[in-house]
């Protein structure tokens, strides 16, 4: 076969990746019909495809790629490493320098008392570590009982058996099951569900549900609650003011371990180190994956705080990846920290975010369509609907709208992805100004569009 290359054919490329490429969370057959896109380079915010088209990144990847693409010194830093040491593992009483370096790095930014990183390849592994983890704690402290994790309804938190059973999509479950031990409550998405309620009320109740399980299911059997201080793949549901701090009340009075997945909102997403900071959490553990590499390189890991560590080290835990603290990953890593810090990225999250693309953000909720606009940092989403006032939803027989909008985006040259009918953005974190005119002018010009196509095929009164 000749060598396969940027220079192919579009059509070649696609016939090649329909044959043999298995695409994840993806109907195949279908997708080898219509031929993937093909990336083929990126910098800064912008991508380019196998046709030379132009695209902003509206979504940083898969939310990860924090500091942009295209940045050489990651590469640099690989080469230097798999020169020097390409791999070791961390097990067997043996540790290597980049491992070390970067968990101390992360105990340096972590929120005070939280000094222990185990690392995994990824976010799906991390939380499949924390579900190991948080029972193996209870087990070493007398009580092993204390083996169920209590979760959220719409949460993802991977795509392993583990994550997938902690995550609350029953599209998930249904596609090869949920492992025993695993409950879920109601999502604080008040857009969707908060009725006539206010947002903090309904924020109060939904917090609530939490006690209620707990008294349910009996304390002496609850391990841990796990949830995003954002729900990222849920639709970039941002929490009522009045959500995490009735969460902390009860994961404190009951002494449940608290879980916040932190592996889109960590690394700079909402203008905080992390999420956590942002909405005032105190976890015992926090899963992080994504931008603690930027996704240059695929690495994960839970941040455990001292007590939690304290008990575990105290025995034999059994439990450990191939690539736990991969050298090159975790020397990627510390590079992708040191030029977020060096380059104050955090702060610059804040200071695009708030007020400048929030503002020009909310006011998409101007827009015939759309209702609900919410951002924090840099991640947002607006609720499609054809009745603001009613906060409707679009009946079924006008197929997915989220999907028509994120096709018009496509044609636009903008990545946005949609999740049912909400849209949702979360470019990388060096976004400038002027970037962000220019993914709002495409946003708007794509909903506009959009709306436009519905109006003709009758499906917008
Ligand atoms: N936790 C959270 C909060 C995530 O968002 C994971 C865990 C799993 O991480 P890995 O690295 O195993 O994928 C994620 C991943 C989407 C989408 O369509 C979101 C994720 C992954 C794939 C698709 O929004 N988030």
């Amino acid at each position: 076969m000749n060598k396969i290359t940027n220079h192919m054919p579009t059509a070649e490329l696609q016939a090649l990746d329909a044959a043999h490429h298995m695409h994840p969370f993806t109907a195949n057959a279908a997708l080898g019909k219509k031929g993937a896109r093909i990336m083929t380079q990126g910098k800064g915010v912008w991508l380019t495809d196998s046709e030379g088209n132009k695209i902003i990144d509206g979504m940083a990847g898969l939310w990860c790629v924090n500091i942009g693409y295209g940045r050489p010194e990651l590469g640099e830093v690989a080469k230097r490493q798999m020169d020097e040491l390409a791999y070791y593992n961390t097990f067997f009483q043996t540790s290597h320098v980049p491992a070390i370096a970067l968990a101390a790095k992360i105990a340096e930014l972590a929120p005070e008392g939280m000094n222990h990183t185990f690392f995994a390849g990824s976010g799906s592994e991390a939380n499949d570590t924390n579900i190991r983890l948080v029972r193996r704690y209870w087990d070493i402290k007398g009580q092993p009982e204390k083996r169920i994790i209590i979760a959220r309804t719409n949460g993802y938190h991977g795509s392993t058996i583990g994550g997938g059973s902690l995550g609350g999509m029953s599209g998930i479950h249904a596609h090869g099951g949920k492992i025993a031990g695993v409950v879920h409550i109601g999502e604080p998405n008040y857009w969707d569900q908060g009725g006539d309620m206010t947002p903090e009320a309904f924020g109060l109740m939904r917090a609530q549900e939490l006690e209620k399980m707990i008294l349910n299911l009996g304390v002496e059997n609850v391990a841990a609650f796990i949830g995003e201080p954002v729900q990222g793949a849920g639709g970039v549901i941002i929490p009522p003011s009045s959500y995490w701090p009735e969460i902390q009340r009860i994961v404190d009075k009951y002494g449940i371990l608290l879980i916040a997945d932190e592996v889109i909102t960590g690394f700079g997403r909402t203008g905080n180190w992390f999420g956590s900071q942002t909405f005032g959490i105190k976890p015992h553990i926090m899963t992080i994956a994504k931008g603690l590499s930027s996704g240059y390189q695929p690495i994960g890991g839970s941040i455990v705080c001292d007590e939690v560590a304290a008990v575990l080290g105290s025995d034999e835990f059994n439990h450990g990846y191939t690539y736990s603290g991969h050298p090159v990953a975790a020397a990627v890593a510390l590079e992708n920290l040191r030029i977020m810090q060096e380059e104050k990225i955090v702060e610059h999250v804040r200071d695009v975010a708030h007020p400048y693309l929030k503002a020009k953000w909310e006011a998409l909720a101007d827009h015939p369509m759309v209702g609900d606009a919410q951002l924090v940092g840099l991640m947002g989403s607006i609720a499609l609907t054809p009745n603001k006032e009613k906060r409707a939803k679009f009946s079924s027989d006008t197929g997915t709208v989220g999907y028509r909008c994120r096709e018009r985006c496509f044609a636009n040259n903008l990545i946005m992805r949609h999740v049912g009918d909400r849209m949702i953005i979360a470019p990388p974190l060096v976004i400038t100004p002027e970037e962000i005119d220019v993914l709002i002018a495409r946003a708007k010009t794509s909903l506009d569009e959009c709306y436009a196509g519905l109006k003709a095929d009758g499906l917008f009164k």
